[in-house]
């Protein structure tokens, strides 16, 4: 097994540069989609993209990653909603436990499931604690995981939630809002989280603006992730990519 996204985000966080993820939804991929965003990402610098989901309708990760890896050169991590979602196309896989939640099948079932074939594949892990947060309505990520989100003013339980996580080894943490969440993780707990934790910070879920992204980035996300706002509006990619690489620029100056 290669570690070499892992390597890549540590010395993101080492370097304090700040990276984007476009979030793909394996649901909303034709072919011309995919042709469209890989485009906004051959021309913007975009580094990574995390491709999945809470649910599927249909499995066509394989023939997506192929199309995605023939357009771009940026970096296919997967996003499993469940152990249904590995597949060897992937340049590695967020190993998610949803440690927000209290349902033991995302805390660890699903990853008991999932090791053996990840083994086999020969696919890179990333170690994450998974932490959906209330962004104001109930998200496809919430109502199928079956867990409740953490309360979205109370930064010192996702503080105290990322510590554990960290202590027990996750070597990341994802602080997530779910897709289509109204209000984005608020820059209160980013920063909290990042106080007490220094693995590198993945943020995402209902960041709709350059603004959005970059109070993300300045309270000390690593990796910004866009999913929803990306599907609807490309140029806002490409923007948000400038900015973030702008900002990486002036923390290294
Ligand atoms: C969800 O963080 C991602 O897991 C992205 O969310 O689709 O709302 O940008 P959006």
């Amino acid at each position: 097994m290669g570690h070499s996204m892992n390597t890549y985000l540590k010395e993101l966080r080492r370097q304090n540069k700040k990276a984007l993820a476009v979030l793909i939804d394996p649901d909303k991929s034709g072919t011309d989609y995919l042709s469209r965003i890989a485009d906004v990402i051959n021309r913007s610098g975009i580094e990574l993209i995390f491709f999945g989901g809470s649910l599927l309708t249909k499995y066509e990760l394989d023939e997506h990653i192929k199309t995605l890896k023939s357009l771009t050169e940026a970096k296919i991590i997967l996003f499993p909603g469940s152990s249904l979602q590995v597949t060897p196309e992937a340049d590695a896989l967020l190993f998610l436990s949803l440690i927000s939640g209290r349902n033991p099948e995302l805390l660890i079932g699903q990853h008991v499931i999932a090791a053996p074939l990840i083994r086999q594949f020969n696919l890179e892990t990333i170690s994450t604690g998974y932490m959906l947060v209330d962004g104001g309505r109930p998200t496809t990520a919430s109502y199928i995981s079956g867990s409740l989100p953490l309360p979205a003013d109370k930064p010192d339980i996702a503080a105290c939630t990322a510590m554990a996580g960290e202590m027990l080894g996750l070597n990341h943490i994802y602080l997530d809002a779910g897709s289509g969440a109204m209000n984005p993780v608020s820059a209160d707990m980013v920063g909290a989280v990042r106080n007490a934790v220094d693995v590198p910070l993945i943020v995402g879920g209902g960041i709709r603006s350059v603004e959005e992204a970059l109070r993300s980035a300045r309270a000390g996300a690593d990796v910004v992730v866009v999913g929803n706002a990306a599907e609807k509006d490309p140029q806002l990619l490409e923007d948000i990519a400038l900015q973030l690489h702008a900002l990486s620029a002036k923390t290294q100056a």
